[in-house]
């Protein structure tokens, strides 16, 4: 959180500058469908829902592979059903009690759908739209347009397993909905997000043990970012509120005017100016876009194009650490102190487990030291240290959702840590607590808002040129992202695979007569193409071709395609063709 805060002020407010980091590449979505429909990013549940819900419904989540800590509840938790909503048979879904194999790209049709037969046979919770929810008049309309025919046509979900699905929420006493990239990585994840978070929102099922329509975040401490990185929102403030600005600006000791006068450019602007030519200069931490950004080659160009070029990271091989003017090596999380936020809002302290030799730096160090050299005076005199930085951001806390006003830093060391919010004075008998227990909401009348529009066409539609679907995900428990960590773990390393491969159905293996671990090379609709290890199996649908992320060639091959409100990449929907390696 304070390498977060301290990398915003220099950026962001002393500099003027653009900074954009991983949430865009991962819960940017879920944080607009939150602030739109909410009124602030506020995740409500807690991880105890898991245990409390009869009836868990995840849709585009695979925790079986990604989240091993909420999978290991839900396997706990003896009274649930659990239904998967995945065009792919993922690990989760064969662990599944039922799983429905809805088209890509299809949720917020079916969501609509559900919506609109609840409302018609008056499934409803009159009570709690009524007192806390805006638009209902306006949904209930606008989902007229989807009959149940209709949502089966589109979604490929056959209408007595829609039945089923309707049948197993109204009988659900505890209905939780839960998603993660599935949802966030589309042309129209917002939208999608929020037709969850509508049907929740019909059901009253808000603030309820077992409830709630929740995003899982991916990284442990992407909820820091949201906060605190000065990126979409200043330290959890509207750039354009002047008592916020006063707020802030006072708490850090410096001039109003220095202050961020808005929201940064986002990543695919950063990408696009740079490779324009309007942008000069990028510095990169803690991430590795050679890899993990979209239709990858984009980034290839930018770097080429760079007059200044600075990569921080523990590792100098990564694959973004090419042509750079500075590479600046960072120590790793064991060394490091400070804090982090998780994916139900607990904060959490962080301490050395290893000390740093006397030569090394962390990024908080690094970052200081950066500010320091260019004479910035408040942080140098404010933001000494983590717990410095910690203090400056309880500050900025104050009167806030996240408000933490009642942790001490010390403290929290060695404590389960605590979940925002926790202000000064309040006596927190409770250590798993959910928001929106007394309904409201964090608009300006508090009450929830129906957030919805008509499905956009899909910017990227199966042709005969590109018959197939690119999904892309998590491939193994084992593996991390860009494998730049997960590569030094030997018991992880013993059993990955070493080269790109991607699953295809078996009528595909035989109409190109593949084997196992025969090579192709797929062709996307972005231009570039690249060569994969085929794994035959029915698990992927017949036009569906599944690619784990954990290789670079993978985003060689996704588009550079957008939600319009997050800007978050749709990762997982490039269309594609494939030929047999030998004749490419
Ligand atoms: N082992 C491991 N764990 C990780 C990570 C890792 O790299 N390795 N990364 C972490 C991070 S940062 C994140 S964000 C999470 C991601 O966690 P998850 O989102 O659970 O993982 P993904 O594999 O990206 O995607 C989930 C599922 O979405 C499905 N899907 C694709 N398109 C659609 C669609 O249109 N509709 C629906 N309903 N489903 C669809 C895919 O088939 C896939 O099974 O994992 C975290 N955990
Ligand atoms: N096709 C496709 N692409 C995807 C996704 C997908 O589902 N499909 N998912 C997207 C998602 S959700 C995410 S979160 C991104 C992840 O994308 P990235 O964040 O780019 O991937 P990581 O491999 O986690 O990169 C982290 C980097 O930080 C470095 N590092 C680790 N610790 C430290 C430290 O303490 N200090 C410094 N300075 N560096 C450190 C590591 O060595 C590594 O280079 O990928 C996205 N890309
Ligand atoms: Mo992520």
């Amino acid at each position: 959180m304070e390498e977060f805060a301290i990398n915003g002020h220099i950026f962001r407010d002393h500099m003027h500058t653009n900074v954009d980091g991983n949430t865009r590449l991962c819960m940017a979505s879920a944080v607009v469908a939150h602030k739109q429909s909410y009124g602030f990013d506020a995740p409500g549940y807690t991880l105890k829902d898991l245990d409390e819900s009869d009836t868990i419904i995840m849709v585009g989540a695979n925790p079986v592979v990604a989240h091993p800590i909420v999978w290991d509840r839900i396997k706990r938790n003896p009274n649930k059903k659990l239904i998967v909503l995945d065009p792919r048979r993922s690990e989760t879904a064969k662990n599944a009690d039922y799983h429905y194999r809805i088209k890509s790209k299809t949720d917020s049709t079916l969501f609509y759908g559900l919506a609109n037969y609840f409302i018609e046979n008056d499934l409803i919770d009159h009570d709690f739209i009524e007192k806390n929810t805006n638009r209902f008049e306006e949904y209930k309309e606008f989902v007229k347009d989807f009959p149940l025919e209709k949502v089966s046509e589109v979604t490929g979900i056959g209408m007595e397993q829609i039945l089923e699905l309707i049948e197993l929420i109204k009988n659900g006493k505890r209905v939780s909905m839960w998603w993660t990239m599935g949802i966030n990585q589309s042309h129209n994840a917002v939208r999608a997000a929020q037709s969850i978070i509508n049907l929740q929102l019909l059901l009253g099922n808000y603030g309820k043990p077992g409830t709630g329509a929740n995003s899982i975040t991916g990284q442990c401490n992407a909820m820091s970012s949201r906060l605190f990185s000065n990126q979409a929102s200043l330290y959890g403030h509207d750039f354009a509120n002047p008592e916020a600005r006063k707020k802030v600006a006072g708490i850090f000791g410096c001039d109003e005017e220095l202050l961020a006068k808005g929201p940064t450019k986002t990543y695919n602007q950063i990408i696009e100016g740079i490779n324009a030519g309007e942008i000069k200069a990028l510095w990169i931490m803690c991430t590795n876009p050679k890899h993990s950004w979209t239709n990858n080659e984009t980034f290839r160009t930018a770097v080429e194009k760079l007059e200044f070029y600075v990569v921080q990271d523990i590792y100098d091989d990564i694959e973004s650490c090419f042509d750079y003017d500075v590479f600046l090596p960072a120590v790793p999380g064991i060394k490091k102190e400070g804090s982090y936020i998780n994916l139900e809002r607990r904060i959490c302290r962080c301490v050395p487990v290893i000390k740093p030799d006397e030569d090394e730096k962390n990024d908080y160090e690094i970052m200081w030291g950066v500010a320091n050299a260019m004479g910035f005076e408040d942080i140098i005199e404010n933001w000494k240290t983590p717990e410095d930085c910690f203090n400056l951001m309880k500050a900025c806390s104050k009167g806030r959702p996240f408000d933490f006003t009642g942790l001490d830093y010390h403290d929290l060391e060695g404590s389960h840590g605590c979940q925002w919010p926790c202000p000064e004075g309040e006596v927190i008998e409770e250590e798993e607590r959910r928001l929106f227990e007394d309904g409201k909401f964090y608009t300006p009348d508090k009450k929830a808002i129906f957030q919805f529009e008509p499905v956009p066409e899909n910017p990227l539609p199966q042709t005969e040129e590109f018959p197939y679907i690119f999904n892309t995900g998590r491939g193994t428990v084992g593996q991390w992202h860009t494998q730049s960590r997960t590569r030094e773990v030997q018991f992880v390393e013993g059993v990955s695979t070493k080269h790109a491969y991607c699953y295809i159905h078996p009528s595909v293996a035989e109409k190109f007569n593949l084997k196992h671990e025969d090579w192709i090379t797929i062709y996307s609709c972005n231009g570039q193409n690249a060569n994969f290890a085929v794994r035959i199996t029915d698990d992927v649908q017949e036009d569906e071709i599944y690619a784990p992320i954990h290789y670079e060639e993978c985003n060689k091959l996704t588009p550079s395609v957008y939600d319009p409100y997050s800007k978050e990449p749709s990762y997982k929907a490039a269309v594609v063709r494939i030929e047999p390696k030998e004749a490419a």
